[in-house]
């Protein structure tokens, strides 16, 4: 059993983000068995949900003339525009009905302000307004973030990076993520990650 110190943060484990959902990552299904197989050797775990109003900045149909996948400037930066995704409230927002975390002790739900983004669990996509979570896992003790989940470019590298920004130990699970690759996005987070001092690990090293 991991000790205390260390949390498994599951990211965004999402109907909308699985094969045949709305914001598919290709074999996204595949991390659930991983990380259950993980999550039984973790005292302490945190979940996070992406969880946007109906009318959320960062979605295609909000912007006149504007495709999914596209970029464009909003006020807080470059956003990647994404199809309709994690509507809150929605099946496609709920988590993986075969996810078997029962211990978990909290859900942590993301990008519920209308005008801004929130790839990572820690802190908005305007760099300036915090979740809360940092100062959650300092209160518990916690000094080691292993993170799982959907996407490894996205939502995962974003808050890798910030619980590293936020001084925490973080190593990513690369067989407990799968990821969404637009322009090269995958290697690219890889890159930052090791920069960053993130620690690449898998499911069998642990
Ligand atoms: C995510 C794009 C938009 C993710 C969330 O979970 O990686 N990606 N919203
Ligand atoms: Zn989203």
């Amino acid at each position: 059993m991991h000790a205390g110190d260390e949390v498994l943060l599951v990211v965004d484990v999402q109907n909308d983000f699985m094969p045949g959902g709305a914001l598919a990552v290709p074999r996204g299904d595949e991390v659930v068995p991983v990380i259950n197989r993980l999550a039984a050797r973790f005292a302490h775990i945190v979940l996070t949900q992406d969880w946007h109003p109906a009318d959320h900045s960062s979605f295609a149909a909000q912007h006149a003339g504007r495709q999914p996948f596209e970029s464009i400037a909003l006020p807080y930066g470059e956003q990647v525009l994404w199809p309709v995704h994690c509507v809150q409230g929605t099946t496609g927002a709920k988590l993986h009905p075969d996810l078997h975390a029962p211990h978990a002790q909290l859900v942590v739900r993301k990008g519920y302000h209308r005008e801004v983004d929130s790839y990572s669990a820690f802190m908005e996509a305007d760099r300036r307004t915090p979740t809360g979570l940092a100062g959650y896992l300092r209160d518990k003790g916690v000094r080691h973030v292993i993170c799982a989940g959907l996407a490894t470019d996205f939502c995962v590298a974003w808050s890798a990076l910030d619980a590293r920004a936020a001084g925490f130990e973080v190593s990513v699970i690369e067989d407990a993520c799968r990821a969404i690759d637009l322009n090269d996005s995958l290697e690219l987070a890889w890159q930052a990650l090791a920069a960053a001092g993130v620690q690449r690990t898998t499911s069998s090293a642990l």
